[in-house]
């Protein structure tokens, strides 16, 4: 292969590789390695730590489902929050609903969030509007402090892996219900159905102990392991299969459509089998 190019070695065995055109910018924030560099491909991605987080190329797919899925699922989401997601993709999305009335981003590491409006501002440009806050401190002790507060809770993290280990667990689970209102929901971003099968269910256990409503649902992410990416959602009240399209508002999106909502929650027999499994 000629040229520079990038491997994220994303399974012991399997590497995604992608080829660059230049390297923007790299430091070592307090909490990571931070890296954008300009692909051929993909347009601008974030790395951290030499994981993909995210492309201009790809990152609609990703953001788009993780945020209409739970925000058309409520009725009317008024407060919505995101932990992580520090380069602004899912609250460029959440801002498109007109009953948003505030969107609060809580993310650990504020090096991401200048990066991502210094070099990626087709992902970043919602962090400006007037119904955002931004918060850097860490978003398990945020959900511990807050109870009764949210409609709508957004895990946009990185793989359980370092300061994101406790964003993956039971008791964070529970927080989460504390901290939303009595009908609110949430969905996290749970990884690689091909790859971390064990995990997705032992979380779908989790939340189907601590919330009345608790469902998995799938979508194409091209650069992240695998291709195929689960998010998991528990909900107090609405469940995301009986969403009223005929009150849901008119987004303009790129991936997500009412019909791809509804087909998201549709498994394969492999991943039914992994929740299914003793
Ligand atoms: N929008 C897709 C990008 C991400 S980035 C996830 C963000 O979570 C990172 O900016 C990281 O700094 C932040 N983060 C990690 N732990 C915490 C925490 N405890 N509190 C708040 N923010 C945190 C997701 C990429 C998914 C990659 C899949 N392979």
């Amino acid at each position: 292969m000629q040229g520079i190019w990038f491997s994220e070695l994303q399974t012991p065995g399997l590497a995604l590789s992608v080829k660059l055109k230049k390297t923007l910018h790299h430091e070592k924030t307090p909490y990571q390695d931070l890296a954008v560099v300009e692909t051929e491909s993909y347009g601008r991605m974030l790395l951290l730590d030499n994981i993909i987080q995210t492309t201009v190329g790809d990152e609609f797919f990703y953001h788009e489902m993780i945020a209409h899925v739970p925000l058309n699922t409520h009725p009317n989401p008024r407060t919505a929050l995101v932990i992580g997601g520090g380069d602004g993709g899912v609250i460029r999305e959440i801002i498109k609903h007109p009953s948003i009335e505030k969107a609060t981003l809580v993310e650990i590491d504020a090096r991401v969030v200048a990066n991502a409006r210094e070099y990626l501002p087709e992902i970043s440009c919602g962090l400006d509007d007037a119904r955002v806050e931004i918060r850097f401190e860490d978003g398990i002790e945020h959900v511990r402090q807050m109870e009764n507060t949210y409609d709508v809770i957004i895990v946009d993290s990185t793989d359980p892996i370092g300061p994101a280990v406790g964003l993956f667990s039971a008791e964070f689970y529970r927080n989460v219900y504390r901290a939303l209102k009595p009908d609110g929901l949430f969905v996290a971003q749970t990884e690689s159905p091909l790859f971390n099968g064990r995990l997705i269910r032992r979380i779908q256990r989790d939340l189907a102990e601590i919330f009345p409503i608790a469902r998995l649902y799938l979508a194409t992410v091209p650069t992240y392991p695998g291709g195929l990416w689960s998010f998991s959602l528990g909900s107090k009240e609405y469940d995301p299969l009986e969403v009223d399209w005929k009150k849901a508002p008119q987004l303009v999106t790129r991936f997500y459509t009412p019909a791809i909502h509804q087909g998201a929650f549709a498994l394969p027999p492999f991943v039914q089998e992994i929740l299914d499994k003793r």
